[in-house]
């Protein structure tokens, strides 16, 4: 804790956005409090609200830094990503601990997430080594024709507060490896934690304006970031309404738009499963920060061979998760990130006492902080609110089915596709799985959650729109693909 502690005259002045390459002020006067959500009594800082004026700002320097910025070779610009992944690396326990105390992530998740962040700038640090076209031969004379990629020019990224830091990383490394420049929006209830990424690329020697950042309100400067003619593109990490809305309007001006939205992720497990192993699945999927993952686990669909058994291993270690203070080390459940939030997860869990059984959990915690108990229902319904929307919080839904189809039947039966586990030993029944399963992301035998840097990731049908991120697909959305036909 004591890592963290600020001086009071340093907490009483507002956060800064960065613009053109300055810490500013914004250009209004409205701020908020920034308070932890273990003990909301602990302010983590002050935050101003940008206005339309800082948003304009922001594009206007981004928009003056993209020639350049372009025209650096890819080595030089991913030399930087490089320097910027050692002084996360170095600032490590810090910026953990501020993810831990402002978002409410369990310090354990906290530091993997710091780290996750650093992999992923040394992995597009490196674009500038890999391939970036093809090159054929033309049919008729056998001259050349290859593709290269070229930037978008001006991103605007806007980011969640559930991944602070990795998911404005994985927009903005790519971003800026392929020659685009940015405005990066940090969500309201956790800015701060993102900030330290602008911080540790400021430290790298970053250009001034290839990246700029926004604090405050969507609401207030998204419209600005769409609606802009500078803006190029948009990337939104978020609720499925305030995406649809964002690719509505942005689609009708030309832009380019990726969604990567909510899921109603389901975990199957079969009779011939590692019942152990499935549970601790299903609890790390289902409460593991407080379930304020899009990816977690939302419907357990389980064979009724083995229903009771699982049931009695699944209560046994949800019993077991240690729910704590999120910067205590071994807590595995933190609390909701804020009191809207809160009130949110509460009205699901009572709207779903309605229409299943409570097995366990089901109240907000009597303790400081915005905790709900790790809350398990039995028996939802295919067509209940409870297995097709999403409650953002530690709540999941077990429920019997009598074999493979009815459970891909069930799994499937969703607007939803980001996210969807079996547990089997029977490779038949994980590639029967892997055919038909109705998510981007199918996981044998690992929980729903998690995401390896180097490889797609995204959602299918609801859940997402535009090309997948990260990994070996982020250049898709974050460059145009050109064909060069080139003769003599
Ligand atoms: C993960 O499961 O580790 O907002 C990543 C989200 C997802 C990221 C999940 N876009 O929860």
């Amino acid at each position: 804790m004591s890592s963290l502690a600020s001086p009071t005259a340093e907490l009483a002045k507002p956060a800064q956005n960065l613009i053109g390459g300055e810490w500013q002020e914004v250009r209004g006067h409205d701020t908020y409090e920034d308070r932890s959500p273990s003990d909301p009594s602990l302010m983590v800082g002050i935050v101003p609200l940008s206005t339309d004026d800082d948003a304009v700002a922001a594009i206007a320097a981004a928009a003056g830094a993209a020639p350049e910025w372009a025209a650096l070779p890819a080595a030089a610009r991913g030399a930087i990503l490089n320097r910027a992944a050692g002084v996360i690396e170095r600032d490590q326990e810090r910026i953990a601990t501020l993810m831990s105390r402002e978002m409410g992530k369990p310090l354990r998740e906290a530091r993997g997430e710091t780290l996750r962040a650093a992999a992923i700038l040394r992995f597009f640090g490196a674009e500038g080594q890999r391939p970036t076209g093809a090159r054929w031969e033309q049919s008729a004379s056998g001259a050349p024709v290859y593709t290269v990629r070229r930037p978008l020019g001006v991103i605007a990224l806007i980011t969640p507060w559930n991944f602070p830091l990795a998911i404005p990383t994985w927009k903005l490394a790519p971003a800026l490896a392929y020659g685009n420049t940015a405005i990066l929006k940090l969500a309201q209830p956790a800015p701060l934690t993102g900030l330290e990424l602008a911080r540790a690329l400021d430290e790298a020697g970053l250009p001034a304006g290839v990246l700029n950042v926004l604090l405050g309100s969507g609401s207030r400067v998204g419209p600005v970031l769409i609606d802009h003619p500078q803006v190029d593109a948009i990337s939104f990490t978020g609720s499925e309404t305030v995406g649809h809305g964002i690719r509505d309007r942005a689609t009708v001006l030309g832009k380019k738009v990726q969604l990567e939205l909510g899921g109603q992720n389901p975990l199957i497990v079969m009779d011939d499963a590692p019942l152990t192993r499935a549970a601790g699945a299903a609890v790390a999927g289902a409460f593991w920060s407080a379930g304020q993952k899009c990816t977690a686990t939302r419907r357990i669909l389980v064979h009724e061979r083995v229903y009771d058994a699982f049931l009695e291993t699944l209560r046994e270690q949800t019993g077991r998760a240690v729910v704590g203070d999120a910067e205590d080390a071994a807590t595995e459940v933190g609390p909701l990130v804020s009191e809207a939030q809160l009130d949110d997860v509460v009205a699901g869990i009572d709207r779903g006492r309605g229409e299943a059984q409570l097995l366990a959990g089901g109240e907000r915690l009597d303790r400081t902080g915005w905790f709900v108990a790790p809350t398990i229902f039995a028996d939802a319904a295919p067509d209940a609110f409870l297995s097709c929307e999403e409650i953002f919080g530690p709540v999941t839904t077990v429920s019997r089915v009598g074999d493979l189809d009815e459970a891909i039947a069930r799994a499937n039966d969703v607007r939803f596709g980001l996210s969807a586990s079996i547990f089997t030993g029977s490779i038949a029944t994980a590639h029967a799985f892997a055919a038909r399963a109705q998510a981007g992301m199918l996981h044998i035998n690992s929980q729903t959650a998690g995401a390896e840097i180097h490889v797609p990731f995204g959602g299918i049908k609801s859940s997402a729109w535009g090309p997948h991120e990260q990994g070996t697909a982020a250049v898709e959305f974050y460059t145009d693909q050109i064909t060069v036909y080139e003769d003599a």
